[in-house]
């Protein structure tokens, strides 16, 4: 194929310059297996800290401004100090995500627990959410939950769908304006038989139901294999339904790997929808965050090459024909449409996202930036008592 011409270089740098892409606190934080959890040197031990590395994240790579939190994770007593600590170390706060999963009394479920009481609570915790989006300005509620059966017959199907509706309906009539409520499927796990909202068309049709402010979150980890994660963004953002991703990397589960680390090929499939779609820019409305979790690999670095492999596929996704691409499939060739894609994969973007990178005043190597930055060593000596993060597990 011929390389890219500069025209089309320059369309491309253009449009990566939008992209924005959103780390999650969590991944700075100890986080790993049901097996075990291997502590590092240097982890955050509070919201604050998770910020600050949030905060370098976004300072080497120049596409990362904001940061997801959790709830109870992220407690904190004065949430807009949070947010101004934020500000001041060059990020925002981004989506507060619900946790309805690590209490005693959410055994059998949260919202769609067969106990009126239990799902007070857990309707409580997600109204919390909402509240606290208020002070930190968020403007998505990202909810997952971990509701389901194990065994047949354990509880009513159906009526856990109502249970579930009815929850979704009082915090999404919470919301204000410019708030959104985005909820994420996930096949199977920690419930094993049925999981209430097991896939994207569950959580489609409760979107649906509730209104424009609802929308739904692909969390590339939560399929089956040899799902079809592109035709789902595909569909979802036709019917302006597409709210948010959860990127990550899985091989069989829910691994939360590095996105774009085992599968390359599938992020950029995903992107080209997006960049098809016309999404990629903020003003589209999808957040494209990262779910992740760094139990055996250096955090922060993780973290920036996952940035980096979402900048890469989308700038092979910005390298795809369009024009070349629409003749092929008009005239029926198959091999020459197929061809147009896999030109614009094979492509080695690497020399312009680092031109893009020194046209916006980085280094053109932010994992070398970061390795010469000093800021682990830093961390490392700063944060060498008290109780490191984690996720509660
Ligand atoms: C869940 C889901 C959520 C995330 C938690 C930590 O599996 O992916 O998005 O908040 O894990
Ligand atoms: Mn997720």
């Amino acid at each position: 194929m011929t390389q890219p011409d500069a025209g089309t270089l320059e369309r491309v740098k253009l449009a990566l310059r939008s992209q924005r892409i959103e780390t999650p606190s969590w991944a700075y934080a100890n986080s790993g297996t049901r097996f075990k959890v291997f502590p590092q040197e240097g982890v955050p031990r509070n919201p604050y800290e998770k910020v600050a590395d949030a905060g370098i994240v976004h300072q080497l790579t120049g596409v990362a401004p904001t940061v997801a939190l959790h709830i109870p994770w992220d407690r904190v007593d004065d949430y807009a100090d949070l947010a101004a600590f934020a500000g001041d170390h060059g990020v925002g706060l981004g989506a507060i995500n619900a946790n309805v999963f690590q209490d005693n009394d959410y055994k059998l479920g949260s919202v769609t627990n067969p106990d009126p009481g239990v799902r007070r609570k857990a309707i409580d915790h997600l109204l919390e959410c909402v509240d606290i989006m208020d002070r930190t300005g968020s403007r998505d509620l990202k909810l997952w939950f971990s509701d389901g059966t194990n065994y047949p017959g354990q509880d009513d199907i159906r009526a856990r769908q109502d249970r579930l509706a009815t929850a979704l309906r009082e915090t999404y009539d919470r919301l204000g304006d410019d708030q959104r409520l985005l909820l994420e499927y996930k096949l199977f796990e920690p419930a094993f038989y049925a999981t209430d909202v097991p896939d994207w068309g569950t959580a489609y049709a409760h979107c649906l139901e509730l209104g424009p402010k609802a929308q739904v979150v692909i969390d590339t980890g939560h399929h089956a294999p040899g799902t079809n994660i592109e035709f789902i963004v595909a569909f979802l953002l036709r019917a302006g339904k597409l709210g948010a991703f959860d990127f990550n990397s899985r091989f069989y589960a829910d691994d939360d790997l590095m996105v774009g680390s085992a599968d390359p090929f599938q992020l950029f499939r995903i992107m080209y929808e997006i960049v098809r779609g016309d999404a990629l820019a903020p003003e589209a409305g999808i957040a494209f965050m990262l779910d992740q979790c760094h139990n055996i690999e250096a955090k922060i670095p993780a973290i920036i090459r996952s940035v980096l492999n979402v900048q890469e596929a989308t700038a092979k996704a910005l390298l795809v024909d369009a024009d070349a691409l629409a003749a092929a499939q008009r005239s029926g060739d198959v091999l020459a449409a197929n061809a147009v894609l896999m030109d614009a994969y094979n492509t080695d973007v690497r020399p312009l996202l680092a031109e893009l990178r020194t046209d916006l005043g980085l280094d053109p190597d932010p994992m070398a930036a970061y390795a010469r930055s000093g800021y682990f060593d830093r961390i490392r000596g700063e944060r060498a008592g008290g109780q490191q993060a984690g996720w509660g597990a």
